[in-house]
């Protein structure tokens, strides 16, 4: 990847926590955790990989993505709107009683392939679109991002083992390794670990990245997509909850809980000053 796609990916992952952000923020209430840990992915999927268009949401040979970790809503809702999906104005109804923008992400939003938010089924719904596709001889992928705390839930596993057993080489998952669940660290609730060689033995590659590294991200995705050995791919990306800001980072409080006065300001400028060192404004 040339340096100054890097860069502009990067300013995107920024920009998504920004917009994330501001949207919590006129809410009063979302996660910013979770949200933040995916948003080199989204700027990824969004802005260099994924061939989507605003314009025809719902075109048929699009590449899907399945949030299925769908508490995390501001994240993608930021990622749509900043493509173009809908109006950045619009994020200000976000959990609003009339709003399309509930806070788990629903399929009535331009841009959004499944309602999630009852975590545990997204891999389901994504390997059915993926084996519609195959079907179908389309050459569409999908993909799935979940949570690691969410792969504790057991249909995950059965989907895990349909997709590995099936072929389905055209869905590609992100398991969302913050470390960190509602209630604490995954090692001390309740742990998935090692959590590649699990899919593994149930027929997937798998890619252990750092999934803060838009780099990292972008090429395991462009290798996913060109493995063609029959099997699905799952990127362990390991990142940090909360990551861009210094206050949230790794802090189990930022699952769903909101910054007091101080914490607010001091997120808007570690972010504003990310966004401007990597513009080149300072
Ligand atoms: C079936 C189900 N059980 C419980 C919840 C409540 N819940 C929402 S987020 C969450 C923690 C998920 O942890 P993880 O997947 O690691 O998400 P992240 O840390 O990335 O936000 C829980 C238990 C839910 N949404 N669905």
């Amino acid at each position: 990847m040339n340096v100054q796609t890097r860069k502009e990916l990067q300013v995107w992952a920024a920009k998504i926590r920004k917009t994330a952000l501001k949207t919590i923020q006129d809410a009063g209430s979302g996660h910013i955790g979770g949200s933040f840990s995916i948003a080199e992915i989204l700027a990824v999927l969004y802005f260099d990989q994924m061939h989507v268009d605003p314009a025809n949401p719902d075109a048929g040979d699009r590449d899907r993505l399945i949030l299925s970790k769908g508490h995390c809503s501001p994240a993608m809702y930021a990622a749509l709107a900043l493509r173009g999906f809908f109006s950045l104005d619009h994020l200000s109804t976000f959990r609003k009683i009339d709003s399309d923008l509930s806070g788990h992400v629903e399929m009535h939003v331009p841009g959004v392939d499944m309602s999630a938010g009852s975590l545990g089924q997204g891999l389901s719904t994504a390997l059915g679109m993926a084996l519609y596709g195959k079907s179908k001889k389309r050459d569409y992928r999908v993909f799935c991002i979940m949570g690691d705390g969410e792969i504790q839930e057991g249909q995950i596993w059965e989907a895990a083992m349909a997709a590995g057993f099936f072929g389905a080489d055209n869905l590609i998952g992100f398991v969302d390794n913050n470390g960190l669940q509602l209630d604490g660290p995954l090692e001390e609730v309740m742990s998935p670990y090692p959590i590649g060689d699990k899919f593994r033995a149930f027929g997937w590659n798998v890619l252990e990245v750092d999934g803060n590294d838009v780099e990292q991200v972008a090429d395991a995705v462009t290798l996913s997509s060109h493995i063609h050995n029959g099997r699905p791919t799952m990127i362990v990306a390991d990142t940090i909850k909360g990551k861009g800001v210094s206050v949230f980072e790794n802090q189990v409080r930022f699952h769903g809980g909101q910054p007091s006065p101080e914490e607010w300001q001091i997120a808007y400028a570690e972010l504003n000053s990310k966004i401007a060192e990597l513009e080149g404004l300072k």
